[in-house]
């Protein structure tokens, strides 16, 4: 029962709360792994995870990787961009220092406010002769423009890059998220819907890239005393591919679950003035992995008060990606002004709160959580 002037929840409901397929079948296959004594480097549960990923997305290629940051870097590598690379300022800052820390220039170009995904024609305004590359992200589980993409790809001949971080297990024109651009990133992070513990994966089509992933994954190794290119250790070890393996077993109903959450909060917020959430793509599978809510001008609240009103409440809800990368450093010593020109990106970062799901949360807490923010909104 809640007791008044107390947090409703006694324990925190946390964003990001892991999925955990079956502890049992994960201790098991943790104690096979120790039995056999192979770890890492190559090992059977990494070949099994890989084979599952790429069966489910169809794509020719997967390389799971030690997390989702490093799997860009490599990528990056890989497709050889130098110079600037053009980025969203809207996603989370491990996009763009991932190319900061391999060298390159981000240059950040504004979101379409209706998707929050980069917008193809502010894209196009900020291609220079210097521009080797582009690094979209399909954000919040919903793919970037990519057939807008892939024609200024064409027409500049500039590869794409698609931090998908956000997106697996998602389709754009029914095509799975892993087969679009030169290359794709998943992040397989604690916080994601499928989790390795920390880990990722990087999907191509492309033979040639893939044969320059695979080598540089592993510093560069062709065979045991071969080393015939630069390399990192990027690998992935055994038991973030079983915990992987583990969550695979379980991906559908983790999934229902995401779905039946979101319908959940949608239809709780119905009824709140100024509050909604950010719509899907209509007739595309999706993870339904991070529910996004938008606070407007019309709401009696602001965001920011929202979000108190659920934090004093156990409600740890978060304002993702505040503030946007261009306002976090290096980027905002470097350009201060960069905001000017990204008027969306500024406008939907004042107004985004992303809320609780994942198999941790349940429809009646949902229900609570609705009813604190009905609260807030009727108490101001
Ligand atoms: N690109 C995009 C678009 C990304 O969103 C990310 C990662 C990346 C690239 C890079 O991929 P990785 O290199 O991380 O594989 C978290 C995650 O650490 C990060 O992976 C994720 N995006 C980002 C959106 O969220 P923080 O700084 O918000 O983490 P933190 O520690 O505040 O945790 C988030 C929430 O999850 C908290 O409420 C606590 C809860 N939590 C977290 C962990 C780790 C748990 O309940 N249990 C846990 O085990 O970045």
């Amino acid at each position: 029962m809640h007791v008044q002037n107390q947090p409703y929840f006694a324990e925190p409901l946390h964003v990001g709360r892991p999925n955990i397929g079956s502890p049992e079948r994960f201790h098991a296959l943790i104690d096979e792994v120790l039995h056999r004594r192979w770890l890492s480097n190559d090992g059977p549960m990494l070949k099994e995870l890989e084979a599952r990923v790429a069966d489910w997305i169809g794509v020719k290629h997967v390389f799971a990787v030690s997390n989702g940051t490093v799997a860009m870097e490599i990528a990056i590598r890989a497709l050889g961009l130098t110079g600037e690379v053009i980025v969203p300022s809207w996603t989370f800052v491990a996009t763009v220092h991932a190319l900061r820390w391999m060298g390159l220039t981000p240059v950040f170009a504004d979101i379409d406010p209706e998707t929050h995904n980069i917008d193809p024609r502010d894209v196009r305004r900020r291609i220079t002769s210097r521009t080797s590359g582009i690094l979209a992200v399909h954000l919040w589980g919903r793919a970037a423009p990519v057939d807008e993409l892939s024609a200024i790809s064409e027409e500049f001949g500039l590869p794409v890059l698609y931090d998908a971080a956000h997106s697996f297990g998602v389709s754009a024109g029914g095509r799975m998220v892993g087969n679009f651009g030169r290359a794709e990133v998943f992040s397989f992070h604690a916080t994601k819907f499928f989790n390795t513990l920390e880990g990722g994966a990087i999907v191509t089509n492309d033979d040639d890239l893939a044969a320059r992933i695979r080598l540089m994954r592993n510093f560069g190794f062709a065979g045991e005393d071969s080393v015939v290119s630069e390399g990192i250790n990027g690998k992935m070890h055994e038991v973030s591919a079983a915990m992987g393996l583990v969550n695979f077993d379980h991906i559908d109903e983790i999934i229902t679950r995401n779905k039946s959450n979101r319908d959940r909060y949608a239809a709780g917020v119905e009824s709140l003035q100024g509050i909604s959430l950010l719509p899907l793509a209509a007739g595309e599978k999706s993870n339904y992995q991070y529910v996004v809510l938008e606070v407007s001008e019309s709401a009696p609240v602001s965001r920011d008060e929202l979000l108190k009103a659920l934090r004093d409440n156990n409600v740890l809800a978060r304002r993702y990606f505040w503030p946007s990368v261009h306002r976090m450093e290096p980027y905002r010593t470097e350009s201060p002004d960069a905001g000017r020109t990204l008027p969306n990106t500024e406008a939907v970062s004042e107004r985004v709160v992303v809320l609780p799901t994942g198999t941790a949360v349940d429809a009646p807490e949902i229900d609570a959580i609705v009813e604190i923010m009905a609260q807030a909104l009727s108490r101001a």
